[in-house]
């Protein structure tokens, strides 16, 4: 029985690899922004492949607001909570006539996020770490991949590489998949994120996703990050909306 499960689990995990080494986009960062991209991407019949360097996805979302596990969501991203089927409550803003918030379980939102993405047939991998891109000819052309064990001990392994047409970074505050375009190609500069305005950071994150190099879409807080644009605090809302136009900028050029 061991060894039917040990050959079961290399067997299978090898298979999704293999069939995963040429895809059509590969979304590095499993946080909000990443699995929302992924799933526009696959329903719209996109090869998707998800690398998270953590052992669980859902990035900065499960802690919600300093660790209170919920999250707020603003009026333009409801579609997004209504597509997920993602349980919210309507709360009256205190500031502005006829403002609305939704609040949601921030365990309820990613593991929901996730399952359909998962549905749609992208596929997970989670500890593996990106740690340099493929460009060739001016073009993002796949990631380089090594496992986050080796990553953090800092063990002398090579890696090994994803090619895809599209490389969504969808790493956070980071925005490290940026940043190899910054220090290796020397084209793009990393602005930094702006301290909180969370109005206009939620207004900016959305204008700032953008294929930033071609073959490269950044996509959520690393939109911002690269853009020197303000962070938000704990509402959602532009994560959502930034990982479906990430998508919907890789759907319009594939198809
Ligand atoms: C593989 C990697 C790598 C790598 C990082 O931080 P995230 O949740 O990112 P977003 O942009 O989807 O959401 C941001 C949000 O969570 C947040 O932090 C907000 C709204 N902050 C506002 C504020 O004011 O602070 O997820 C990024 C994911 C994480 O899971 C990382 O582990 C992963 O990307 N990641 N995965 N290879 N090189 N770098």
């Amino acid at each position: 029985m061991e060894v039917d499960v040990s050959r079961i689990i290399i067997e299978d995990y090898m298979e999704e690899l293999l069939n995963s080494l040429e895809t059509k986009v590969v979304v590095v960062g499993a946080g909000p922004s990443g699995l929302v991209a992924s799933y526009y991407l696959a329903k719209h019949g996109i090869d998707t492949v998800v690398l998270e360097r953590n052992l669980s996805i859902g990035g900065g979302m499960w802690g919600g607001g300093m660790m209170f596990n919920r999250i707020v969501v603003q009026e333009e991203a409801r579609p997004i909570l209504e597509e997920f089927s993602i349980n919210f409550k309507e709360i009256k803003g205190k500031r502005k006539e006829g403002e609305r918030y939704y609040s949601t379980s921030s365990i309820e939102a990613i593991s929901k996020i996730a399952a359909k993405a998962l549905d749609q047939g992208v596929k997970i991998f989670n500890l593996i770490s990106v740690e340099d891109l493929i460009v060739a000819n001016n073009r993002v052309r796949g990631v380089v991949i090594n496992w986050t064990s080796v990553e953090l001990s800092k063990l002398h392994v090579d890696p090994l590489v994803i090619k895809s047409e599209y490389v969504i970074d969808a790493t956070g505050h980071e925005s490290s998949v940026c940043r190899v375009i910054a220090e290796k190609i020397g084209e793009l500069r990393i602005r930094g994120e702006g301290p909180m305005w969370a109005e206009k950071g939620e207004k900016l994150v959305v204008e700032n996703t953008r294929e930033i190099y071609p073959g490269l879409i950044v996509t959520g807080m690393a939109a911002n990050a690269v853009s020197g644009s303000p962070r938000m605090g704990p509402i959602f809302g532009g994560m959502f909306l930034s990982g479906k136009k990430a998508a919907e900028i890789a759907i319009n050029s594939l198809r």
